[in-house]
């Protein structure tokens, strides 16, 4: 496995490549095209621009997260097929660049959904945090403004101002797409794109959809192991393949996540491992990465992608603001990188504790 911070590029993030270059262990980042609209060709000069940027501080690029899918191809209505072989034309600039992991997801709408940016915890720090009794409270149209006060002055990914002034809209444009319409579109978009991913040696990386149920009724199909044991078996190629997230998994208790885990052997190809501290099965915080700050046993997630041989990028995934800093709620420097050096001591003593059987 290697270590890595997703990382928004330099006129987005609060955080620098120097800053993630001296968190202990961490050797790339996970980044993108931020400015870039989900339909666009990425050019290859931009993704070589990005690609030097980094190099000069000292880390690599380790994957894409993300090359977002334009909502025509999940609804597989208007122009699908332009924007899929635009899709194609960027993976195959990526190829060419040498970058061979991207993540992205098929959630309908709205990416990952939390009601609270900045819910306080007993210490004193903030995370997000997620009731099901907020979601159903708001018209979907109000999620945007609901929680945009907490966002420090950030654009957050799948938040993006511009996507949210068109709530009404996407609704409209998932009207008659129910969870066989969106699988079927999914099989349409990937095995349109599997030649260049073998050409290149792309692994293509799909999030699931955060929380790991429908929310708005709106289709959601990437939520438990079933559906993506489906998913894999219906493109069946190495290179259609997951991000395992476990806060994103692990927002519905009936995954069992270490046994999922050993279940995708062979297709994770990038792991977001973080932790979540539950009041009730459908109230929960992003609670710091060790185990006994929230709900899930770290060690075995971790033992989990350990015994899969799993060699892929890891990324401690959202962290608590704290010391006062002031970021892209879940994306400061501070608790991700107490997240990133906790996860390699929990891989480094597993690793000697296997060596000494
Ligand atoms: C949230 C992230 C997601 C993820 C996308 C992948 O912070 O985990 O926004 O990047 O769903 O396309």
């Amino acid at each position: 496995m290697e270590m890595t911070l997703r990382w928004y590029g330099s006129k987005f993030d609060t955080v620098t490549l120097q800053q993630i270059r001296q968190i202990p262990g961490v050797t790339g980042v996970i980044t993108t095209l931020y400015d870039t609209q989900p339909g666009e060709v990425w050019s290859r000069e931009r993704i070589r621009a990005l690609k030097d940027e980094v190099e000069a501080a000292g880390l690599h690029i380790a994957g894409i997260e993300s090359v977002n899918i334009h909502d025509d191809i999940k609804t597989g209505k208007g122009k699908r097929d332009e924007y899929i072989a635009n899709y194609i034309q960027t993976l195959e600039n990526l190829g060419l660049e040498d970058i061979h992991l991207v993540c992205y997801n098929f959630m309908p709408v709205f990416d990952w959904t939390r009601t609270e940016l900045a819910r306080v915890l007993p210490d004193g720090s903030t995370a997000l945090a997620y009731t099901q009794q907020a979601v159903d409270a708001l018209n979907p149209e109000e999620m945007f403004n609901s929680i945009a006060g907490d966002m420090n002055g950030t654009v957050m990914p799948g938040w993006e101002p511009e996507r949210m002034a068109k709530v009404k809209e996407l609704f409209a444009m998932y009207k008659d797409i129910d969870d066989e319409k969106l699988f079927a579109n999914l099989k349409y978009f990937l095995e349109a794109i599997m030649p260049v991913c073998n050409k290149y040696d792309i692994k293509m990386a799909i999030h699931p959809d955060d929380p790991a149920w429908s929310v708005f009724g709106l289709p959601r199909i990437i939520i438990n192991e079933e559906n993506i044991l489906r998913m894999m078996k219906m493109v069946d190629d190495p290179h259609n393949g997951v991000t395992f997230c476990s806060g994103s998994y692990g927002t519905n208790l009936k995954n069992d996540l270490p046994h999922m885990i050993r279940s995708l052997k062979g297709r994770i190809h990038f792991a977001h491992v973080r932790n979540l501290k539950f009041h009730s099965p459908d109230n929960f915080e992003e609670a710091p990465h060790i185990s006994r700050c929230g709900s899930f046993d770290m060690y075995e997630i971790v033992k989990a992608l350990y015994d899969i041989g799993f060699d892929g990028p890891i990324r401690p995934d959202h962290g608590r603001m704290i010391w006062g800093e002031v970021a892209m709620p879940g994306y400061g420097l501070y608790d991700r990188a107490l997240g990133a050096t906790y996860i390699q001591g929990l891989w480094e003593a597993i690793e000697k504790s296997e060596a000494r059987k």
